[in-house]
């Protein structure tokens, strides 16, 4: 299953009509005075909360929406007809922004819910409403008001409960597929994965989370380097972030180091971002003999500071992946069964979480920026690749559900 996250779309509410200047005709009467009517309102465009559509895929083909004119007045201070609203049928969960001037317009979390996204334009006056004492015979009428246009993002997005983080190379992709049907691509260099890769994971019958791995960080990402921080808003959302570290990288790089690197990143790029609480996963301990995993581990967590939990792993093996999946699933169930009953705790997740999504997507189209001006220079400077270029549209996210 496939699931398309942005689409960009541009949409037009209608005119209004115009009001028209015209006389009254009637037999024995030779000068009538004015009966010219008003234009109708042209159509509005709503985005509405439709739950029988679950993806943006539809927006990927059509781009384009206008709503109709208003009809014109007619004599006889008919007024014009307005036109229909058009209602643009969008997943539960759609994010709805202005791309112009970089503004949530709204988010559609209910079913039905409606927001109105282009307003249509004022029918115009007839000139039956410039009668006064003075001018009996007006010949002026105006012309309808110009519906809105606008250019609009929606968001989809997938939610992941649980996020992957970690350099390049630590394990990360490898444990999505030990835990999941999600297949991305592993192999022993970094930068493996391009795209980020959502996965459901199933833990007994009846419960599952999602998780999200993301192409890896590294020095500097949040300034751009590698793939930068674009995907991190992938993980936005996620209850907890999983940080995977490898005890014993090819490179013999020091995995404190290698943790500070990215625990450094993760703050730069977005403070709330980063009181996320984390789990600690030291990875690939197949590679250390038996007898010293616990000392190697220990001197890890204590140089590095670490009072957060910890889960050491062999994501190759498959050793304490499953404490990990199942202690996943108890705080994340505890977390939500603690958000149907507390209401309080309810709400005070719901603000963290929109205050953790806008101060994302503020610094996702920051990074946007720099990015597109270092890439110009880059060319300006001769290099005429331009392969690499940002762009929203290069990437669907898939996300895989285990077969029933
Ligand atoms: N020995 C050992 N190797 C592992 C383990 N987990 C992963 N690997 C290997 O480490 C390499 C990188 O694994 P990936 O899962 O692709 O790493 P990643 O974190 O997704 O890397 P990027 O996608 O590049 O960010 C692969 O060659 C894996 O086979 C492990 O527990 N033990
Ligand atoms: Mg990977």
């Amino acid at each position: 299953m496939r699931f398309i996250d942005e689409a960009v779309i541009s949409v037009k509410a209608g005119d209004g009509g115009n009001g028209i200047v015209s006389f009254r005709r009637e037999k024995f009467v030779p000068k009538g005075g004015p009966d010219g009517g008003d234009g109708g309102k042209g159509g509005d465009v709503y985005a509405i909360a439709d739950d029988n559509t679950n993806t943006l895929v539809d927006y990927r083909y059509t781009r384009k929406f206008e709503a109709h004119r208003g009809e014109n007045g007619g004599s006889k201070n008919r007024s014009g007809k307005g036109a229909d609203d058009i209602y643009l049928a969008v997943p539960i969960g759609t994010t709805i922004i202005d791309t112009d001037l970089d503004v949530v317009i709204g988010d559609l979390t209910e079913k039905g819910q409606k927001i109105l996204i282009a307003k249509g334009g004022d029918g115009g006056f007839g000139n039956t409403r410039f009668k006064s004492s003075t001018n009996q015979a007006p010949r002026k009428a105006t012309p309808g008001f110009a519906g809105e246009t606008r250019n609009i993002k929606l968001e989809l997005k997938v939610v992941a409960d649980v996020g992957l983080i970690g350099l390049p190379n630590a394990g990360k992709s490898t444990f999505i597929r030990q835990v999941s049907a999600a297949r991305p691509k592993v192999a022993d260099y970094p930068f493996t994965t391009l795209v980020p890769n959502l996965g459901v994971v199933d833990v007994g019958s009846h419960q599952s989370f999602v998780m999200a791995d993301i192409p890896g960080l590294i020095e500097g990402a949040s300034d751009g380097a590698g793939l930068g921080i674009r995907f991190l808003k992938h993980v936005a959302r996620t209850r907890r972030l999983l940080h995977i570290v490898d005890v014993q990288p090819i490179d013999e790089s020091d995995p404190v180091a290698n943790a500070q690197i990215i625990l450094n990143e993760l703050n730069k790029f977005s403070q709330e971002l980063s009181q996320l609480p984390q789990i600690l996963v030291l990875n690939k301990i197949d590679q250390i003999p038996n007898e010293q995993r616990d000392a190697v581990c220990q001197d890890i967590i204590t140089r590095l500071g670490w009072a957060g939990e910890v889960f050491y792993t062999s994501t190759l093996t498959g050793e304490g992946v499953e404490a990990v999946k199942h202690h996943l699933m108890q705080v994340i169930e505890d977390e939500r069964e603690r958000e149907l009953e507390d209401p309080m705790f309810a709400e005070a997740q719901a603000a963290r979480f929109a205050r953790l999504e806008e101060e994302v997507r503020h610094n996702t189209e920051i990074q946007k920026e720099a990015y597109r001006a270092m890439r110009k220079a880059q060319r300006e400077g001769g290099d005429g690749d331009d392969d690499d270029d940002w762009n929203d549209d290069d990437y669907d996210v898939a996300v895989e559900y285990a077969p029933y």
